[in-house]
């Protein structure tokens, strides 16, 4: 799954599942959508982190409060799919937090081919706001194309493989299993 893909061409992305109303945002649609910024430290379930790296893109939570998606009340999953068949997996809590953002642009360039070009998911630690859960990097999906919805968790390629579910930096979640 990793490695250097060079995705093919961006044709929209899909919004769809336990939402009021399906969505299909092209990328001209997507750069209109409101952006923000977010710095953010990440941490690698394979121990590496990056500290104080900076994010531009769309903030779920900001979708939502204004309207542009309407969740419905069994909304609690969020299946991120990505170019490939890849897949991953988070609470709708974890979306909807400001930690969590469809990023389009890193250290204010636009993302790199290997690292999600165009539009990837990223979830990453805020200093100061230990409050917000923060699940490991892998827990955003590179080469995003979709967002659904669901009232049942359905586990991510990674998930799948045996990595933790909830992936929580903190408490170290690496592993489902006792490896
Ligand atoms: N589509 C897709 N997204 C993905 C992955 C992947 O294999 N495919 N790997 C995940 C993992 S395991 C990590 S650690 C990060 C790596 O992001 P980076 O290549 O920008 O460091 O992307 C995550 N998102
Ligand atoms: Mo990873």
């Amino acid at each position: 799954m990793r490695g250097a893909y060079v995705a093919p061409g961006f044709i929209d992305l899909h919004v769809w599942g336990e939402v009021e109303e399906e969505r299909r945002w092209t990328w001209d649609e997507f750069q209109k959508l409101p952006h923000r910024l977010a710095k953010m430290d990440i941490h690698c379930v394979t121990r590496w982190s990056k500290f104080d790296t900076t994010w531009e893109g769309v903030s779920l939570k900001d979708l939502v409060d204004q309207g542009y998606v309407k969740l419905k009340k069994g909304a609690k999953f969020l299946l991120q799919h990505a170019e490939f068949g890849f897949t991953v997996n988070v609470p709708v809590e974890v979306a909807l937090a400001e930690n969590f953002l469809l990023a389009d642009k890193f250290e204010g360039e636009a993302l790199t081919p290997d690292h999600g070009y165009p539009l990837r998911a990223i979830v990453g630690f805020i200093p100061g706001r230990q409050e917000l859960e923060t699940p490991y990097f892998w827990k955003g999906a590179k080469w995003l194309r979709g967002l659904e919805f669901l009232t049942e968790d359905q586990l991510g390629f990674w998930e799948q493989a045996g990595y933790h579910n909830r992936a929580n930096v903190w408490e170290e979640q690496r592993f489902a299993r006792g490896w």
